[in-house]
């Protein structure tokens, strides 16, 4: 079998940046920061383009502070996120291990392979606020977090927290 041009650029190509790399040592460093950045970029235009969820990194969690699970309240309602293992960022600030916090109110539909809706069901905290204050009607309702990335789309895997339910009492 005949080596392809292609395959001959490619051998050259890589002892050129093994001859480079070897015979500039002190440049390694900067070889290597140059390529990261190249790669991080690269995942980011591809993520934008394709609709790529941004990856969650492992032990990453999302929780509810307050209300707790049952509680019953008197509106409007307090509710404060919680969130470990990653970083809260704005939307719209492309940052590996970050996202914002969306408060699910009543169990909407969500579609995860794509960016979420703002509606009165999925609220969007793109200014990276970690609390809010709900004005609900009374009567049960539940309440969940879904964090999304910087283009709103849930995170892979989706980082949700426990769907709570709460009951609130009408106003004196
Ligand atoms: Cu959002």
């Amino acid at each position: 079998m005949s080596r392809s041009p292609l395959t001959l650029f490619r051998f050259a190509a890589s002892t050129a940046f093994l001859i480079g790399t070897i015979t500039l040592p002190v440049h390694a460093d900067t070889w290597k920061d140059l390529k990261d950045v190249a790669k991080q970029q690269a995942a980011q235009k591809a993520e934008e383009s394709l609709n790529l969820p941004q990856a969650a990194p492992a032990g990453a969690k999302v929780y509810l502070i307050s209300p707790k699970d049952g509680d019953i309240v008197t509106g409007p309602v307090h509710v404060v996120f919680g969130l470990g293992g990653m970083g809260v960022a704005p939307a719209g600030v492309n940052q590996p291990n970050t996202g914002h916090h969306h408060l699910l109110i009543d169990s909407p539909t969500v579609d995860f392979a794509q960016p979420l809706p703002a509606t009165d069901q999925i609220k969007h905290f793109g200014g990276g606020q970690t609390e809010t204050t709900l004005n609900l009607a009374p009567g049960t309702h539940t309440l969940q977090l879904l964090l999304g990335d910087w283009k709103h789309q849930p995170q892979n895997p989706a980082l949700m927290s426990d769907k709570i339910t709460i009951t609130v009492k009408a106003a004196k």
